[in-house]
């Protein structure tokens, strides 16, 4: 913090070469050290960080008061961290580390008011590291974008909301607008949010999805006639293998680590298929049994670490195919389900036909697992009864995100895995409430049957026209052709690829509006028009005309259920999501019939719509009550599959082709540390990987390492190669040695957004490829030499 800076922006993007770069956490102080992580993953590590985070957000006593009553089944509210599922039988308290941290994070008071952004005008703050951003503490009033004193000032609610609706109004097209939402939006807010923008008229609803679990979507959907996993916590309790593909567990699901001991416990096998070795592959101490954390109890957690290369899930995935086609020409007749594949499945013989033709080679060369690994994996496969697949971002943030999602479905078709106790795919959902977005309207591309009903329901004739998705949406703004941009929650400015091309788009736009709790890049990087309008979080109390309101989420296991604030808001003028949302739907849409108003005075009105337009939501405001929720209904699960054959279907993509590089260069992801959640960075410590004080970083394997004359900690460059031809830098990074395949490289998102180029997502998904940027590393100072050369996709 501390005078402006003008120089540390750019020190923040790292683009400055011989310049030493900053990062998003709290400023370096230029001390750090790593240590190989021993200890078991969370135990008392875990709360000794709780710790220091909730003495940070200055309430300790407050925090730890609302935390005891998270994700419990009397009352309380929902966690607003990851979407794993609560434990419902309530034998398990259901916080976790990570949990503690988000949410003590969102009950921090409020001092982003008016005294304080008159003294800071954006100029200045620009310079601060997004880590003080968001620690300034909660924004406390509705603000406007002074250009003559480069400040944000106090505007009435009414003029703020007027201010959009005259914007709106004044486009050539509703489809010169834009409205994205991050995965924290209620299912009452989403719903209110998708009904405001199609009524205005437009499907230009990005989301953070399209960045997430895009691939996942749409790949189970082509296969199973769903977008959504099929399994549910009864399920983890009955498997007798979980295999955790390109998840970090212990950081980003912690709650899921109590499953994984109890399974481990009961002699399932747990399968980690990943680049990194990652803390929860190793030992564990189950979060929440604070005895066993008394008497450093631990479970080992982790009886199989699969070390694919970036990219090469699917082969290996083929390669388990591959290797029970073989048993199953071989006569074992327990190989495959045949009569579950004749009966629920439909495209076997072409799947079959195209794994025989793969020589094992290409498959041993494009998953990095040696024939008798993969073999081990099938055999592993082959013995087990009831097999989950699990999977996060490791497997969605590349070209061919769908292509091996929906080879997860080929492998677990050939043996019945699906429809069955303790068994099917798990997409691991990110926000707490991404999955319900999706669910309740939010989506680029709506499908014909919801659009229907929802123009009969609520008398609206919404467009029919897809609209643009994140990437689409960036683009659009820089070619001038979206000049309203509206953000309900997130930090688009800060999570999009290519943060200084995402930045030109919003700066472009005549009217940037960011409803948020706490101060983030996107207030500042904002169009020639700006408001910010402060919501109340998930944890606040929400009181409206018709009495206190609770609000609705899904987590990743279709699982609704309500919940209710209980703190006192920070601040008199802050509003909730759906008030917002019906403020500026009435001031955009004057002559709108639809009742916000009485919606926003009472969700019950909300929900009792959306039951009405919603498969699943029938009779929503008395099941939402019922103490654990309700579970959307899940065809798939009860194999009725929704497809174009009413089978589950097997895909026969190619193999990828894009796992080699090319010479001298390596295969980057940008993943999370332990100490952060998105854009929301708490520390420059990333534990179970035994970093701290950095995280400008490039975690490289030891050899590659040595190949190119690098030692640990040594300063280095990284170029990116992207698909258009341009290339992308950061300078003045530390390397440092870790347990990573060869040829593959690591470092943290949003700092290395800035090497993803817009041209970098993938045709299938539209998801930036941010686990698969093609780089080179060098030492700091040293040009490269190889010759810049056009990758095709
Ligand atoms: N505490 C905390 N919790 C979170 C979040 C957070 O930031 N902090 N974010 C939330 C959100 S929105 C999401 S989407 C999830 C994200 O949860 P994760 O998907 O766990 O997030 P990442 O840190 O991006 O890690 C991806 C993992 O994929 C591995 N990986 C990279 N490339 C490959 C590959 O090619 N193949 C395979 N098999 N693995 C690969 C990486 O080594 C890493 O372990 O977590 C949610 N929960
Ligand atoms: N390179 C790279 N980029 C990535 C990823 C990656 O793995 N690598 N991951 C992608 C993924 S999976 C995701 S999900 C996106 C995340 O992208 P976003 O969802 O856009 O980002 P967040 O950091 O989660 O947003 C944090 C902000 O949300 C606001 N906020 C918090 N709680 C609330 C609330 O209750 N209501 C409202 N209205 N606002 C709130 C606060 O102002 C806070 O600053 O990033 C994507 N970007
Ligand atoms: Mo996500």
């Amino acid at each position: 913090m501390g005078a402006p800076d003008g120089n540390r922006e750019e020190r923040m993007l790292g683009s400055t070469p011989g310049t030493r770069p900053l990062g998003r956490g709290p400023m370096p102080t230029g001390h750090h050290t790593r240590h190989e992580y021993n200890h078991p993953a969370a135990g008392w590590g875990a709360a000794r960080s709780v710790g220091q985070v909730l003495a940070r957000a200055g309430e300790p006593v407050e925090g730890f008061r609302a935390l005891l009553v998270m994700n419990q089944e009397d009352g309380g509210f929902d966690c607003p961290g990851c979407a794993w599922p609560d434990d419902p039988s309530g034998l398990r308290l259901d916080v976790c580390e990570n949990g503690i941290k988000h949410a003590a994070w969102e009950l921090a008071p409020s001092r982003a008011d008016a005294g304080f952004f008159a003294s800071h005008p954006v100029r200045e703050l620009a310079g601060w590291t997004d880590h003080h951003l968001e620690a300034v503490g909660r924004l406390a009033e509705p603000l406007s974008y002074d250009p003559a004193s480069d400040t944000y000032r106090p505007i009435s609610w009414d003029d703020a909301f007027a201010m959009v609706g005259e914007a709106l109004r004044g486009l050539d097209s509703p489809d010169q607008a834009a409205f994205y939402t991050s995965g924290r939006l209620s299912n009452e807010a989403t719903f209110l949010y998708q009904l405001w923008v199609r009524e205005f008229g437009t499907n230009n609803l990005p989301d953070c999805s399209n960045m997430c679990h895009e691939a996942s979507g749409r790949a189970l959907n082509a296969a199973i006639g769903s977008g959504k996993g099929t399994v549910d916590l009864y399920d983890w309790e009955q498997a007798d293998a979980i295999w955790l593909m390109g998840d970090n567990a212990a950081s980003n699901a912690p709650r899921m680590l109590t499953w994984l001991a109890e399974a481990d416990q009961r002699g399932a096998e747990l399968v980690h298929i990943n680049p990194l070795i990652e803390a929860a592959s190793r030992r564990t101490i189950v979060p929440h049994e604070f005895v066993d954390m008394a008497t450093f109890h631990t479970t080992r957690i982790g009886t199989m670490n699969v070390q694919v290369r970036i990219g090469g899930d699917l082969a290996l995935l083929r390669g388990v195919a591959k290797a029970l086609f073989e048993a199953d020409a071989a006569g074992d007749t327990g190989a495959l389900d045949h009569d579950f594949i004749a009966r629920h499945t439909h495209g076997f013989d072409g799947y079959r036909g195209l794994v025989e033709a793969t020589p094992w080679a290409e498959l041993t060369h494009d998953s990095g697992i040696d024939q008798a690994g993969i073999r081990r994996l099938a055999d592993s496969y082959r013995r087990r009864d009831r097999v989950i697949v699990a999977w996060c971002l490791g497997l969605t943030q590349h070209e061919h995100g769908m292509d091996t999602v929906r080879e997860i479905v080929n492998v677990l078709l050939l043996r019945g895995n699906i429809g069955r106790e303790g068994a099917g795919p798990c997409p691991v959902r990110g926000h707490s409430n991404v999955q319900g977005n999706r669910t309740c309207g939010v989506n680029h591309r709506p499908e014909k049957a919801f659009l229907d009903r929802l123009a009969e329901v609520c008398g609206i004739d919404p467009p029919r026209e897809h609209g643009l998705g994140v990437v689409g949406t960036v683009e659009a703004m820089r070619r001038g052709d979206v000049r309203v941009f509206v953000s309900l929650g997130g930090n688009l400015a800060l999570a999009a690829p290519d943060l200084v091309a995402t930045a030109e788009g919003l700066r472009r736009c005549e009217l940037t509006v960011q409803v948020s709790t706490k101060l983030n890049r996107s207030h500042l990087v904002h169009g020639g028009r700006a408001l910010i309008l402060p919501c109340l979080a998930r944890s606040d109390r929400d009181e409206q005309a018709g009495g206190p309101q609770g609000v609705t989420v899904e987590d990743a296991m279709s699982m609704v259920h309500i919940s209710y604030g209980m703190k006192d808001p920070t601040s008199p003028h802050q509003r909730s999501e759906c008030a917002i949302l019906a403020g500026m739907a009435r001031a955009t849409l004057p002559a709108s019939r639809t009742p916000w108003q009485d919606y926003a005075d009472d969700y019950d009105r909300i929900r009792d719509t959306m039951a009405r337009v919603l498969d699943g939501f029938e009779d929503f405001n008395r099941r939402a009550r019922h103490p654990h929720g309700f579970r959307i209904r899940q065809l798939a699960r009860e194999r009725v599959f929704r497809t174009p054959s009413g089978r589950a279907e097997f895909s026969t993509a190619p193999l990828p082709d894009d796992v080699d590089p090319g010479p001298g260069r390596l295969l980057l992801a940008t993943v999370r540390s332990h100490d952060q959640f998105n854009t929301t960075i708490y520390s420059n410590d990333d534990r179970y990987r035994g970093l701290k004080g950095l995280r400008t970083v490039v975690f490289m394997n030891e050899r590659d390492m040595r190949e190119r004359g690098i030692g640990e900690f040594d300063l280095v460059d990284v170029t990116s190669y992207s698909r258009d031809g341009s290339r992308r830098h950061v300078y003045g990074y530390n390397a440092v040695r870790y347990e990573i395949a060869r040829g593959c490289a690591a470092g943290y998102m949003p700092e290395l957004n800035v090497l993803c180029g817009l041209a970098d997502a993938s045709q299938g998904s539209g998801q930036p490829v941010t686990k698969h940027l093609v780089v080179e590393v060098t030492p700091s100072g040293r040009a490269t030499h190889h010759a810049p050369e056009r990758r095709g996709s």
